[in-house]
């Protein structure tokens, strides 16, 4: 059984959100058209309370971008973004949502992140992805979404980790790209045997 991973395709990564991926939204069209051919489709939702701990707003004298040690780790700090029941946080209008059989929301704890779809920025707390994908007989995964050097990375980095068979298709990702992070984020999927289509 091979799944179809949609990550995070929300109105505040697209043109005119909160955090932005340039060209977020063309990717819309070509993601409608793979779930239709999908044996499973799970979307994942970035899904933050007010005030998250990776807002750059919650740190005083800091800015969005800003590098920032926490307890798990260093964490880079964002514009307030997918904020939980906000318009933001919904997903992009012209996404088949419904073809969904799975949304996992992520990101939903205040005191720490989660880029992955399968475990939170500790890379330990599991979300319940991987439980889900084995007990329905799922072994292979195609990553799709934004943003490509974010969450699209470290989604298909632990799937690869987990076992299954991965594969990214590029061209129906975005990336937000600051210092390097994009080839940065291919370096590191090659590396855990990530297919990069
Ligand atoms: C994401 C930054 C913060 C993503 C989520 O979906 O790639 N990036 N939250
Ligand atoms: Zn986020």
């Amino acid at each position: 059984m091979h799944a179809l991973l949609v990550i995070d395709v929300q109105n505040d990564f697209c043109p005119g959100g909160a955090l932005a991926v340039p060209g977020g939204d063309e990717i819309v069209p070509g993601i409608n058209a793979l779930m239709a051919k999908a044996d499973a489709v799970i979307l994942t939702q970035d899904w933050h309370p007010a005030g998250h701990s990776s807002f750059a707003s919650s740190h005083k004298g800091h800015s969005p971008y800003d590098l920032m040690e926490m307890p798990y780790g260093p964490q880079v700090l964002w514009p307030d973004h997918c904020v939980q029941g906000t318009q933001g946080a919904a997903f992009h209008g012209g996404l088949d949502a419904d073809r969904a059989d799975l949304i996992i929301r992520k990101g939903y704890r205040p005191a720490i992140d989660s880029y992955s779809a399968f475990f939170e920025n500790d890379h330990e707390t599991p979300t319940g992805l991987e439980g889900y994908l084995r007990t329905r007989g799922i072994t292979r995964l195609t990553c799709v979404g934004l943003a490509l050097d974010f969450c699209v990375q470290y989604s298909a980095v632990d799937a690869a980790r987990l076992g299954f068979g991965v594969d990214v298709r590029q061209d129906l990702c975005r990336a937000i790209d600051m210092d390097g992070s994009l080839d940065a984020a291919r370096v590191r999927m090659g590396d855990a045997g990530v297919g990069l289509a």
